[in-house]
């Protein structure tokens, strides 16, 4: 069975919570690219050269990557040949089972929620650039465990921007929370270890460190990042557990490359997308897999709490291809 029939089969109940934020949060997605191929197949009666340069157009616009757009062309054009396949709506059903493969294959298998240490408090580090959502995201993410059962702490480690510290003190009274604060301007190793002493002294389960996100050059980012992630190793072993690079899918490809340099500063155990609702693009996800092998662990996929979504590969396809047609 191709991964569409089986897609349509197990949404065909109707759908959980989860899966209908999937739905509505990557309306515009599929408006950009389940209609176009389905627009496209109807155009053609049989596929050809030009059938096929249209569909890498589509895979390219929706930010699935350059690469990996043309490899799945290149598997679809040799199957068509060895197998004899000239039916439009067939080469899109391969194309999408094509994409699940890749996805499925690239990087390691991982759960997407936060993974707790057996013994004492669990730190997530939170980096990225400006305005993607960092904080934001930190927010949902603490509200999400906290309806789990879990103690949590935020710890507001970005002193440079005006109005950050405030921010964060106005998601930790929301959300009932605990706060470490430092002072603006200050080191934000600091904030880390005074987050650290707090989180160990009243038996936090998770503590969550939100970073400055100034664009700054690698090696003063290394540098910072370099002595947040020595100060938090020293005072609980095994930390920081989780590092997530929060990336706005409306960035497109420059997502892509800030990833890339992430990687290249500090460990990262996974990556969050937020604004799925807001971009047509949502082939990012296939691409930041392809090209970095780190899991995308969360998605936002709307401003409310419940809009941060564990990423799920199915829900995801049926978001991107289905919606409410199934
Ligand atoms: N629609 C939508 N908006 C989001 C999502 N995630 C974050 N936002 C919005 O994006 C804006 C920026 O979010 P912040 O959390 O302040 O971003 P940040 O990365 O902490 O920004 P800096 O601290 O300036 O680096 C806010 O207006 C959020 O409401 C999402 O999944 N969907
Ligand atoms: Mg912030």
């Amino acid at each position: 069975m191709g991964l569409f029939s089986f897609l349509k089969k197990k949404f065909s109940k109707k759908p959980d919570a989860a899966t209908e934020t999937y739905a509505k949060g990557m309306e515009k997605s599929r408006a950009a690219f389940a209609s176009r191929l389905d627009e496209l197949s109807k155009r053609y009666s049989s596929v050809n050269q030009a059938y096929f340069e249209e569909l890498e157009q589509i895979l390219i616009e929706s930010d699935v990557g350059v690469d990996l757009s043309l490899r799945l062309i290149e598997k679809l054009l040799d199957a068509s040949k060895e197998q004899k396949i000239s039916e439009p709506g067939k080469i899109n059903e391969m194309l999408i089972d094509e994409m699940f493969v890749s996805y499925a294959t690239a990087g390691a298998v991982i759960k997407n929620e936060i993974q707790f240490a057996p013994e004492g408090p669990t730190v997530l580090l939170v980096v990225g650039v400006n305005g993607v959502g960092k904080t934001t995201s930190i927010a949902k993410l603490a509200y999400r465990y906290q309806k789990q059962g879990k103690s949590v702490l935020l710890v507001a480690g970005d002193t440079f921007r005006a109005g950050a510290l405030e921010q964060l003190q106005v998601w930790a009274d929301r959300l009932h929370c605990p706060i470490v604060l430092g002072k603006p301007n200050g080191d934000p190793a600091s904030v880390a270890y005074d987050g650290a002493k707090y989180a160990k002294e009243h038996k936090i389960d998770l503590m969550i460190v939100d970073t400055a996100g100034r664009l700054q050059t690698k090696a003063n980012l290394m540098q910072e990042l370099g002595k947040i992630n020595r100060v938090l190793a020293k005072e609980i072993p095994g930390a920081p557990h989780e590092s997530f690079l929060i990336i706005d899918a409306t960035t497109g490809q420059n997502g892509v490359l800030q990833a890339k340099a992430f990687k290249d500063v500090t460990p990262l155990t996974g990556i969050v997308i937020t604004k799925m609702d807001g971009t047509s693009k949502g082939g990012i996800i296939l691409s930041i897999r392809d090209e970095l092998g780190v899991p995308v662990r969360f998605v936002g996929l709307g401003e409310k709490m419940e809009d941060l979504q564990e990423f799920d590969l199915d829900k995801y396809l049926y978001g991107l291809l289905l919606g409410d047609k199934a």
